[in-house]
């Protein structure tokens, strides 16, 4: 399997569970401004939606959209832990997890990256922001994880979070959530995974 990414953005939870699950995979960074990837092609040929995480597998099949890529990669381990089985009640609350993270965390951080959107305009998607990160950490404060144990849904929460300084927001206003995120981000899997993207040259 091939994961296409860039440094620090969503594609670092697929890259975590990829490790997590210790399945073989080549990293090929993507540069977002001229969509060029390191191996030398146009990465809108391989992604027509031009924008990471993408995982080509061995037989050619592309999967986009973070939730579904990590959904599928769990599936190649049977037995894991870091997803319910495919047809149960659990993985539906899983996949609401990953809903809420993608449209509610994700999503609405995009336009706090957007230097053409005005502070008055930021504002009003922060302050929706912040109603989001409390209710996580009214969920956080006496669990560890969203669900039992440490799953993927964790692994693309901790990265959302890991953008929170980019925009200026101090992540210690929410104890559990900062706790949180120090618990996530001490995993093995997790400091591999960023020292591995940080180790790879700009295309
Ligand atoms: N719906 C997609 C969104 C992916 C996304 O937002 N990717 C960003 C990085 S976090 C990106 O590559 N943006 C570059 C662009 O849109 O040109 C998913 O959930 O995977």
């Amino acid at each position: 399997m091939k994961l296409y990414f860039a440094p620090m953005t969503c594609s670092l939870s697929p890259h975590i569970v990829l490790r997590e699950l210790g399945l073989p995979f080549e990293l090929i960074r993507v540069d977002n401004h001229t969509k060029r990837t390191a191996d030398g092609h146009d990465f809108r040929e391989i992604n027509p939606k031009g924008y990471v995480a993408a995982l080509r597998l061995d037989n050619g099949e592309v999967l986009t959209e973070g939730p579904a890529i990590l959904q599928f990669l769990a599936d190649q381990v049977p037995g894991n832990t870091l997803a319910p089985a495919a047809g149960t009640w659990e993985r539906i609350r899983l996949q609401e997890h990953l809903n809420f993270i993608s449209s509610e965390i994700h999503g609405a951080s995009a336009p706090l990256f957007n230097p053409d959107i005005v502070q008055s305009v930021k504002a009003v998607f922060r302050q929706r922001l912040f109603k989001r990160l409390d209710y996580l950490n009214r969920r956080l404060a006496d669990q560890d994880f969203l669900m039992t144990g440490f799953g993927v849904a964790d692994a693309y929460l901790f990265t959302v979070l890991t953008w929170l300084p980019t925009f200026n927001i101090d992540i210690a206003q929410w104890p559990a959530l900062s706790a949180y995120q120090q618990r996530v981000g001490a995993r093995p899997s997790v400091l591999s995974a960023i020292a591995a993207e940080a180790a790879t040259l700009p295309v």
